[in-house]
């Protein structure tokens, strides 16, 4: 059960984050093989280079409204963590709680335990209403279509060590910020395709095509998934 449950912390991740340039440029060479078989069936909103391309300019013109602060044309680190940051201490006091009825605790002590973390995503796990399906299949599938491999993404109880950086078995909010501006660093290197420490509007569209085709062939992997199922 419990491997189920992060998967779906998996998929969801990689959702988020997308996957490096590399991975795409083989994912699409594939993809075009496949084109035929897929293409059929969702010629229109899968098309990429047609249907989708509207939404995702005009969703990249507002991500550089939000992030382009001094309007250069391309994102730095700096202006992609400005948003990032300003998130922490809600992030933070989100976190430093818990169920009094699953531990004793205190709540709000300004330092989150694995408890505490493990509450928050059993909460969030438990908005996703899908148990039926097996993730695993479905992330198979997704690998499958696409031509890429999916790494597994940290356990609630990995990413929790890794916040923990004095290994006091507590994340501290200094400590929390600072693997909170690691992450995002990790994501804006991913963004940032030819590693000249800003994210163009080129970049940003291949990115958010990648993350579209991904979130498509996912959803079509689970709907052939839950036909099976439903025989
Ligand atoms: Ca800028
Ligand atoms: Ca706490
Ligand atoms: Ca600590
Ligand atoms: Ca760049």
């Amino acid at each position: 059960m419990k491997h189920k449950k992060i998967l779906s912390l998996t998929i969801s991740g990689i959702l988020l984050l997308g996957l490096t340039g590399s991975v795409f440029a083989e994912q699409r060479d594939r993809g075009e093989r496949n084109g035929s078989k897929h293409g059929s069936k969702h010629g229109g909103k899968h098309g990429g280079k047609h249907g989708g391309t509207v939404d995702v300019d005009a969703k990249v013109e507002r991500i550089f409204g939000h992030l382009d602060t001094d309007e250069s044309g391309t994102i730095t680190l700096d202006e992609y963590l400005v948003p990032k940051l300003a998130k922490t201490e809600a992030k933070f006091a989100r976190l430093d709680t818990v169920n009094e009825a699953d531990t004793e605790d205190e709540d709000g002590d300004n330092l989150i335990s694995l408890d505490e973390m493990l509450a928050a995503y059993e909460d969030r796990k438990s908005n996703h209403d899908d148990s039926e399906i097996d993730r695993e299949a479905v992330i198979q599938c997704v690998e499958d279509i696409l031509g890429i491999d999916i790494p597994d993404k940290m356990t609630t109880e990995e990413r929790f060590d890794a916040f923990d950086i004095d290994d006091d078995s507590y994340i501290d909010y200094d400590e929390f910020v600072v693997s909170v501006t690691a992450t995002a660093e990790e994501k804006f290197n991913l963004l940032d395709a030819d590693l000249d420490s800003e994210v163009s509007n080129e970049e940003l569209t291949e990115a958010l095509n990648n993350k579209n085709e991904v979130r498509e062939t996912y959803k079509e992997c689970r709907e052939e998934l839950e036909l099976v199922n439903n025989i």
